[in-house]
């Protein structure tokens, strides 16, 4: 059966800000009564669930962030009983420990709702064969995409990322139509596939569902031209739920956002104002009606803009600007999130390491490469060859086991890390964009 679900992208502005504000009335009275740090930041802003009448009131309401998903580690935001909560994904915090996300089976009820609907609006179908690309792990891509594409019918390869040159015999060989990876990976996937002497555009390769890191018109029309695919854009977080909070339809004006399931909002993000639509400043979201873990207002620190014009190819949802750049300092490596001051906290405690530090990102043949230079105690460097290069390895060991990054580790001898009288710049990035 081919799917209709991509008629709720088409209901009437009147009838869809109706149904977000029930929804909305909803999740503030469940966050509230079931979610202690709900109940304690309402009391403090002196708001109650009853004081949202019209959408609008959502600004009198407080934002979340991703610290206090930190603080709150690892339940303190669920807000029903944990024999509810069927799933738990995962993503990078801003210190060792990661951020966790729980899901009810509704929740994921959900999720696969609003992914397959990206699928559907990118042209894919029950007819289509895909191979998932994005990683299955704590990370929701894996697991988002397929439930996805599953739930519009179309037959799933669970590939998982890393291994390119069984990706493509796959492709060639199982007739696959759809792929869904980061772009620099499909970029990756490319180069692998014409030094193994396969044209893709022989295959029957035809669509791409790219996310999990900011890309490019440019990069789309590279991938078009040299694949012969079309290229579709594909946002979402672990903390509102993972991909498929928003895609692209084939218009590629903007990200349509699955609105009746996340609702947006752009804020200054020095100010925490509502900007107004057309306004550039930060994505912040609210689920709509994700039981596990309610997020209010959830600060994304993605720059963005929303656009309510009505999309040429009549869908009424809201369109938001690709995201090219955060308003803080987490980078994006091969899909994976890292901040400094992650690695800061693994690494600094180490025997030998002292606080200075930075992260060097490159970007060689088409895949980000990232460098971590730290700087050691002379009794390291009196350690020798063989002391360097066993904390080397240590360091490389709890980066890749912690963070999932498979970075190169340099020792720096005391004092070579400049050191800066004001903010110290700790990443340096030389990925041209
Ligand atoms: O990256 C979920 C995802 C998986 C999205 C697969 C799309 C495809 P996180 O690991 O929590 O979740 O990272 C979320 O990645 O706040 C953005 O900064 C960035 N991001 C995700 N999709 C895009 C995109 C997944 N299409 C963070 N364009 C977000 C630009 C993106 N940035």
């Amino acid at each position: 059966m081919i799917s209709d679900l991509h008629l709720k992208d088409f209901v009437s502005r009147p009838v869809l800000e109706a149904l977000q504000l029930r929804r909305m009335q909803f999740i503030l009275r469940h966050a509230y009564k079931h979610s202690p740090f709900y109940t304690k930041a309402m009391d403090k802003m002196g708001v109650k669930p009853e004081d949202l009448r019209q959408l609008s009131d959502l600004s009198k309401f407080p934002f979340t962030q991703k610290t206090d998903l930190r603080d709150t580690y690892p339940y303190g935001l669920n807000a029903v009983p944990q024999t509810e909560i069927v799933r738990i994904h995962a993503s990078s915090g801003t210190t060792g420990k990661p951020i966790v996300v729980t899901y009810t089976q509704d929740d994921l009820d959900i999720w696969s709702e609003t992914t397959a609907r990206c699928f559907l609006m990118g042209g894919c179908s029950n007819e289509d064969i895909t191979v998932i690309g994005y990683g299955y792990s704590l990370f929701t891509g894996g697991m988002g995409a397929h439930q996805g594409m599953e739930k519009i019918g179309a037959t799933v390869i669970p590939m998982g990322g890393g291994n390119s040159e069984k990706l493509c015999m796959m492709i060639q060989d199982l007739n696959v139509t759809a792929i869904c990876c980061t772009p620099s990976y499909f970029i990756h996937v490319m180069e692998v596939a014409e030094k193994i002497g396969l044209d893709l555009r022989t295959t029957k390769l035809r669509h791409g569902f790219f996310g999990a890191e900011p890309w490019t018109d440019e990069k789309r029309d590279f991938i078009e031209k040299n694949s012969g695919i079309h290229a579709h854009d594909i946002f979402g977080l672990s903390e509102i739920m993972g991909p498929g909070v928003a895609g692209d339809c084939e218009c590629h004006s903007g990200l349509h956002i699955f609105e009746d399931h996340y609702y947006p909002e752009i804020i200054d993000p020095d100010t925490g104002e509502v900007l107004p639509p057309g306004t550039e400043g930060e994505l912040v979201l609210t689920t709509l009606d994700k039981m596990a873990m309610p997020l209010l207002r959830y600060r994304t620190h993605d720059i963005s803009c929303l656009h309510y014009e009505k999309c040429e190819c009549g869908r009424t949802l809201v369109r938001m600007d690709r995201i090219r750049r955060r308003s803080d300092d987490m980078l994006i490596i091969r899909g994976v999130n890292l901040f400094p001051s992650q690695v800061e906290s693994l690494v600094m405690g180490m025997p030998g390491v002292v606080p200075h530090y930075e992260l060097i990102v490159t970007r060689e043949h088409a895949m980000d490469e990232l460098e971590i230079r730290v700087e050691v105690s002379p009794d390291v460097i009196a350690s020798g060859e063989e002391g360097q290069a066993k904390l080397a390895r240590a360091i490389h060991v709890k980066i890749k086991q912690m963070v999932g990054i498979s970075a190169k580790i340099s020792l720096a001898e005391p004092g070579a890390i400049a050191r800066c009288d004001g903010k110290t710049k700790h990443i340096i990035d030389k990925r041209q964009k």
